[in-house]
């Protein structure tokens, strides 16, 4: 008879409080200017919080590089996760590699407060598994149209936060940025969306504090990790429907 060694997560004597780190994912479409925030967030948070990235490009470390070259962190707190043509797989359904970066980067860099995990975006409902982060960020940016946030989807819909990023472009897209975050919190029964642009300081500074209280929230386990869903089955590549495709049973 096989012999039972761990106890579940859930049993009464479970630490009430959860690991220090937080590990926060920013997911979202290419170009919505996810490595952009995450500078953002390094540069306004690193002082006061200890903290580290991991990206997952496709074919480079593109997005690990841009962060290095920006400053905003030492450049060996910041690791890329090579994801070959699915990225998502990656922070979804095979978190191995990303798992091995964040806590290499934990035991490392020990005490961290927070790791940032870039999706390597790729499209609108890319989600990271609940077993590798502890919260989200889903990033859609003005430019991909006012309607986008109504198109849903689990990350529009039950990201911890939508960032309706590069707000400062609207006159120049026609969107209207209030209207756009309105119909997302309507696609979010009413969970958190900002508008952000990162030369508009009091929003970064919107963005930092919904940072801070997950933080709080994550350390006094008040946090529940959620888990905003699978993608819908798809395709990739040339020759639509032709590419790799998966599904998933439930
Ligand atoms: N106007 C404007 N451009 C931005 C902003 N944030 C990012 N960008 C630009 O958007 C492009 C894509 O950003 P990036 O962070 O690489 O997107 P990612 O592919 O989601 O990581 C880059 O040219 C950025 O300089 C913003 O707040 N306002
Ligand atoms: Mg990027």
């Amino acid at each position: 008879m096989p012999e039972t060694t761990t106890a579940p997560s859930t049993a009464p004597d479970a630490a009430p409080t959860a690991r220090r780190t937080l590990r926060l994912g920013v997911a979202g479409p290419v170009g919505t200017g996810k490595s952009s925030l995450i500078a953002t967030l390094c540069r306004e948070l690193s002082g006061e919080l200890a903290m580290a990235v991991v990206t997952n490009d496709i074919y480079t470390d593109e997005d690990a590089r841009f962060l290095r070259s920006a400053g905003v962190l030492d450049a060996e707190r910041i690791r890329a996760v090579e994801t070959g043509a699915c990225p998502h797989t990656a922070i979804r359904d095979d978190i191995t590699a990303n798992l091995d970066a964040v806590e290499d980067l934990e035991a490392e860099f020990a005490p961290l407060d927070l790791v940032l995990v870039e999706s390597g975006g790729d499209n609108l409902t890319a989600t990271f598994s609940p077993a590798l982060i502890d919260a989200q960020i889903f990033c859609l940016d003005v430019a991909g149209g006012g309607d986008v946030a109504r198109k849903g989807g689990p990350g529009i819909g039950r990201a911890d936060v939508l960032v309706v990023n590069k707000a400062d472009l609207a006159p120049y897209v026609g969107v209207d940025v209030e209207r756009m975050v309105a119909d997302a919190s309507a696609a979010r029964d009413g969970r958190p969306v900002l508008a952000v642009a990162r030369t508009d300081a009091a929003s970064v500074a919107r963005l930092c504090d919904w940072v801070r209280g997950v933080l709080t929230a994550h350390r006094s386990g008040a946090h529940v990790p959620q888990d905003p869903g699978p993608m819908a089955p798809h395709g990739h590549g040339p020759g639509a429907g032709h590419g790799h495709g998966h599904g998933h049973a439930s």
